[in-house]
């Protein structure tokens, strides 16, 4: 079902700022200046966000199908589950802490920390390891930002991220299913952490973040895998070698450490040569793509892999 509550842009162009944000968060954030968030009559939190670089110039996926057809088996196993099974999720009070090979720990309390960073959107393609993608109009700032301030030693290498651990109001972390081991971890070497594309979203379609997206603030790696993009993270640790990473844990033939997009590396059971375009079908006719490698955004990012045989580093 097409979500109406937000203005799209024609097909084919180039997103135009804020067109699928809410008047209301446009208003707020020219009443209150970047960096707040305010309550909105109808309770949502609206974000102040300005325009960031790296627009895609698809067309975003509706809200509808960005936040009920999720993975985040914290919350279960199919699709629906994290929409319906996260309510009583509290990403508040929340704190995140950047520790480990760093001069400057911190321990931040997410409002503090979203205070304190300028927010950006960035309306970024979003390609699963399923063989399905989205668009999705995130909101947050780069984690490069976050990094700087702990001024990382010469000795990190690598950045491993933690998800929360919360039986209590997860029920995929009770379930005996033993799908995976929690908590979930992910990593990024520190030139892939500080590039300009990778982002800690805290919001997407100017709202603070749903918690089936990962509340109160989850990774974006736009040229990876979805399963990269980890959420509600509770850690972020620079370490000197390669962290363990949930997926590659749980089998390392089929899910690499880089996860990069890439046709032409099919996945042992599926090819990863197209995608299937969430919220796309039906009326909108079409619903499928080529994937594009590293995800389309290979300009920005290609140069991180130089020399590296990307068959190999899946
Ligand atoms: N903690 C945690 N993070 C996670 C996951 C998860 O199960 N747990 N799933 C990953 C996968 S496989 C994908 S595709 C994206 C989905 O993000 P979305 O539901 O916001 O679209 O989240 C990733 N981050
Ligand atoms: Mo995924």
């Amino acid at each position: 079902m097409a979500d109406r509550s937000y203005p799209r842009p024609s097909s084919g162009e180039i997103t135009p700022r804020s067109a699928w944000l809410s008047r209301r968060a446009l208003l707020a954030g020219a009443a209150a200046g970047a960096a707040t968030h305010l309550v909105s009559r109808a309770g949502a939190q609206t974000l102040s966000v300005r325009p960031g670089p790296f627009q895609a110039a698809e067309r975003p996926t509706p809200l509808q199908d960005v936040t009920h057809y999720n993975n985040f088996y914290e919350f279960g196993l199919d699709k629906g589950d994290p929409a319906a099974l996260s309510a009583r999720f509290a990403a508040r009070p929340w704190t995140l802490s950047v520790e480990g090979l760093v001069a400057r720990p911190r321990v931040w309390d997410i409002d503090q920390l979203i205070a304190a960073m300028p927010l950006e959107e960035r309306l970024y393609r979003m390609r699963c390891v399923e063989a399905w993608s989205m668009v999705i109009p995130w909101d947050g700032f780069p984690l490069a930002s976050l990094l700087a301030q702990a001024e990382p030693l010469g000795s990190a290498r690598y950045v491993a991220f933690e998800s929360v651990v919360r039986p209590a109001q997860m029920p995929g972390q009770r379930n005996g299913l033993d799908s995976l081991a929690w908590p979930y971890v992910e990593g990024l070497r520190l030139d892939e952490a500080m590039h300009p594309l990778t982002l800690l979203a805290v919001g997407l379609y100017g709202e603070i973040l749903p918690n089936q997206n990962g509340a109160p603030v989850r990774l974006v790696v736009p040229w990876k895998y979805g399963f990269k993009g980890i959420k509600s993270i509770t850690r972020i640790r620079l370490v000197e070698s390669r962290p363990p990473t949930t997926w590659n844990q749980m089998n390392a033939q089929e899910y690499g450490f880089f996860a990069n997009v890439n046709p032409e590396v099919d996945h042992p059971r599926w090819s990863q040569a197209s995608e299937r375009i969430i919220g796309a079908g039906g009326f909108f006719g079409g619903g499928r793509k080529k994937t594009l490698m590293f995800n389309g955004y290979g300009e920005q990012v290609a140069g991180l892999y130089g020399g590296m045989d990307l068959r190999r580093n899946y």
